[in-house]
């Protein structure tokens, strides 16, 4: 058995959590915050059977798209703020980011 930790986007979150129920996949969600935008996010946790790895991947990948994101770096710290102009940078997101663990033991009472 492997857990499938997936960050993705808000705005993908219900897609997906549609399109796993659809395919009878069992996962719980979870409000994050990416550490770089500081922004909410949606983590998946899955836990499935080896053999369904690619299918929950190709899901992950069907519904979650990649965006162009603007961030306005912050002022830096303890600098002269008089010459620093901050310039918004576009920073790709998505379409997810997945880890894949290896699961010693499930209980389910
Ligand atoms: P955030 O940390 O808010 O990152 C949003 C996007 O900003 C990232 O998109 C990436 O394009 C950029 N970014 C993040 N950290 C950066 C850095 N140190 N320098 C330059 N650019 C940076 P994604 O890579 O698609 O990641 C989307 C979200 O997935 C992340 O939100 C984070 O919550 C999660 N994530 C991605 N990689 C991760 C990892 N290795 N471990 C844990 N969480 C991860
Ligand atoms: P349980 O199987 O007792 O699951 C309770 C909650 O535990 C689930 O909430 C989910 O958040 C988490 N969970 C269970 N198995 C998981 C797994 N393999 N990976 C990750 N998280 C897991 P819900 O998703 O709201 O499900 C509530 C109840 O609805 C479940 O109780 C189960 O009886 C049923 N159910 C859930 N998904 C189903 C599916 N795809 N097909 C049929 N029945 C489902």
């Amino acid at each position: 058995m492997k857990l499938v930790i997936a960050v993705v986007q808000d705005k993908d979150s219900n897609r997906l959590a549609n399109a796993l129920v659809k395919e009878g996949f069992r996962a719980t969600k979870l409000a994050s915050t990416g550490g770089f935008l500081k922004a909410g996010n949606t983590t998946f946790m899955i836990g499935i059977e080896d053999e369904c790895i690619p299918e929950v991947m190709k899901t992950i990948k069907a519904n979650c798209q990649v965006r162009d994101q603007l961030v306005t770096p912050v002022s830096p710290m303890g600098g002269t703020t008089d010459s620093y102009i901050p310039f918004p940078v576009e920073v790709q997101v998505g379409g997810a980011a997945v880890f894949v663990l290896p699961v010693e033991r499930f209980e389910h009472f």
